[in-house]
């Protein structure tokens, strides 16, 4: 209950403040003109008050006010409720006042008409109060506000949480219900991770013999495979405490918080121990030191790391605590977490293969009502390059087009539509294409579908449709194969096949469009990483000028001759690729016009309607799934 009253006393304390403050503006506004009598004019004062005899005696304040004290003729003609208000705590306030530009002027009027006056110098002690608190009330307030901010931006309504560690602790009363059985496909993964849990269940086993564990995992691998849920699984396995944190929860704009944070997470978790720590995106914080650091405004981040590094020297192996992390890119990391006693340990996570797929498919389908013509081999087929994440968006999506098509059960077809809005985006159906600009598309796509057909090396067709979906306005699907390394052949006939859209607007229309954006990139990304990555020009050589750590655009490792070298190959291989393709496609004029026909007419072809049209593909394909 305590934790629930906190954040409320701050609120009233912060209201507290407010009033105190209003009250002191409201009271500089209105007191001071409570005590004065009415304002009156100068003209009033001379031509009705002086001239008939009617004022007493003047008070000249500050040589700027005059306070007006009337005699008992005046008092007289005062009206009823004016009258006798004078005493207050003792002290007589005037019947009128009203404010002069000069004193010695007015003085010599006064001498004039006879009238007593006094000179009073007053200090104006509220209004100068005011004039100095106020200031102060308004720093005051400002920085309450954004000290409560910030503390609420750390999960509590306090300022000196600052330092804890924000890790979110499962345990007996915040149970992980995820365990091996959960995690599909990971099979060597899980392997390699099953010794951790052997160990948090009975780390005697293993130091007995005089054998360390290992401190640190590092769970290595692009985003959405599952290195979370992994983590979570070993904790889960083995029925330990699991703190989950992010990286980038250590970062915060104060010095010297990251590392009071990592102390605290230590000290935590050593109380909690046999536990997990597990640290997410740890390049936040785990990045090479002293790299692309031209701000220097990244001490912060160093020291946060080296206090990391600190405390994974600091506790022993027997204290029971393993910690676990997660990155995308092991290769950017400080060097200094990867030696032994640190990370020791890394498992890669990598995207799933064709089984691991069907695994993945597989329980994720358990959740949903599916009819029998689901067949999950064939979506595993269907989505290679696809992580877990990835997998599970189509089956929920599929589920969803299900629902909408208000079907019992999620048919083979709603998933094939999932795949395509997960790949591509959403089909935007209703998007109104001007006839001519359709012809266009219906010849750029012709063209891909034409230029893979007849090329040995082009991946076999899945579709190709003219039907606006994401950002694209068309597009040729082609199934990519599962392999790990790319031979020359292939990348040159995949350039052909990008470039077959725009080859085949030139041709049918002799006029380029901006429409082949997309398919430029993607060749100019591949020319370039085949000249200066994979050494696959006779002229750059066998070099490599692959370097994960750098930002190429600022340092590059080859002189300026290279660099003109570079480009001028790539040119002349886009060049050479292009007119290839160019030259097949005017050879297959009569296909290619079939296809484009019936795309304007069908708008989408599957592979079996393109066979029909123009015959089988004559190339056997490689590495078919
Ligand atoms: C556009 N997109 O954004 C339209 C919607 C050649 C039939 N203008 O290669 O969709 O044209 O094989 C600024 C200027 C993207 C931003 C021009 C963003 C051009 C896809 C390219 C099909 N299929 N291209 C393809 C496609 C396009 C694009 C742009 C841009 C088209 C082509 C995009
Ligand atoms: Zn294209």
């Amino acid at each position: 209950m305590s934790n629930e009253e906190q954040p409320k006393s701050g609120f009233n304390l912060f209201w507290i403040y407010g009033i105190i403050f209003l009250f002191i503006i409201l009271s500089f506004l209105f007191l001071p003109e409570r005590k004065n009598g009415d304002e009156i004019s100068y003209d009033k004062f001379a031509n009705e008050l002086v001239a008939n005899n009617l004022v007493k005696k003047v008070n000249i304040v500050n040589e700027k006010l005059i306070e007006v004290f009337l005699n008992q003729e005046g008092q007289k003609l005062l009206p009823a409720e004016k009258k006798n208000k004078t005493e207050l705590f003792g002290s007589v306030y005037p019947d009128y006042t009203f404010k002069i530009i000069s004193g010695e002027k007015f003085e010599e009027f006064l001498i004039q008409k006879r009238i007593p006056y006094e000179i009073v110098e007053r200090t104006d002690y509220f209004g100068s109060f005011v004039s100095l608190m106020l200031p102060i009330a308004i720093l005051i307030l400002i920085s309450l506000f954004f000290m409560r901010r910030i503390g609420a931006s750390m999960g509590g309504g306090q300022i000196f949480n600052i330092g804890k560690s924000k890790a979110t602790l499962f345990d007996e009363e915040n149970k992980i219900n995820v365990n091996f059985s959960n995690v599909a496909g990971l099979e060597e993964a899980k392997q390699e991770v099953m010794e951790v849990v052997e160990f948090l269940k009975n780390p005697k086993k293993f130091t007995k013999l005089g054998g360390k564990m290992p401190k640190g995992v590092l769970l290595v691998g692009p985003p959405g495979t599952g290195k979370t849920l992994l983590a979570k699984a070993v904790a889960g396995e083995a029925g330990v405490p699991f703190f989950s944190l992010s990286g980038s929860d250590f970062v915060e704009m104060f010095v010297g918080v990251g590392a009071a944070r990592v102390r605290d997470l230590f000290k935590t978790a050593k109380e909690k121990a046999p536990c997990i720590i597990f640290i997410d995106e740890i390049d936040a914080i785990g990045r090479q030191r002293g790299r692309g650091n031209f701000t220097g405004g990244n001490d912060e981040r160093e020291n946060t790391l080296n206090q990391l590094l600190v405390e994974m020297d600091g506790f022993n192996t027997d204290s029971g605590v393993i910690i676990m992390a997660a990155t995308n890119r092991a290769d950017i990391l400080d060097p200094a977490l990867l030696r032994p006693g640190r990370f020791d340990r890394q498992i890669s996570v990598d995207r799933p293969e064709l089984k691991e797929r069907e695994a993945i498919f597989k329980v994720h389908i358990a959740k949903i009502t599916v009819s029998e013509d689901v067949d999950i081999a064939k979506l595993a087929a269907q989505t290679p390059g696809f992580v877990g994440a990835d997998i599970a968006n189509v089956c929920n999506e599929a589920a969803l087009i299900a629902s909408r098509k208000d079907k019992d059960k999620v048919s083979m077809e709603d998933f094939m539509q999932a795949i395509d809005r997960v790949l591509l985006g959403l089909e935007k159906k209703s998007r109104v294409i001007h006839p001519e600009e359709k012809e266009t598309i219906a010849y750029h796509e012709a063209g891909h579908c034409i230029a893979g057909w007849y090329l040995k090396y082009g991946s076999p067709l899945v579709k190709v449709t003219i039907i606006p979906r994401g950002t694209a306005l068309g597009y040729a699907l082609y199934q990519p194969e599962e392999r790990i390394i790319t031979p020359y052949h292939k990348l040159i006939d995949e350039m052909c096949v990008s470039l077959a859209g725009r080859a085949a607007e030139e041709i049918v229309f002799n006029e380029i469009s901006t429409g082949a954006l997309d398919d430029l990139q993607k060749v100019t990304q591949k020319a370039y990483a085949m000249v200066s990555y994979f050494g696959m020009n006779e002229k750059v050589g066998n070099v490599s000028f692959y370097d994960p750590h750098s930002d190429m655009a600022l340092t590059k490792p080859y002189s300026d001759q290279t660099a003109k070298l570079i480009d001028d190959e790539v040119r002349k291989l886009i060049d050479y690729a292009y007119n290839r393709v160019k030259a097949l496609l005017i050879e297959k004029r009569q296909q290619l016009e079939t296809i484009a026909k019936a795309l304007l007419e069908k708008e989408v072809l599957l592979q079996s309607d393109v066979e029909n049209l123009i015959g089988p593909r004559l190339f056997p394909t490689a590495f078919a799934s």
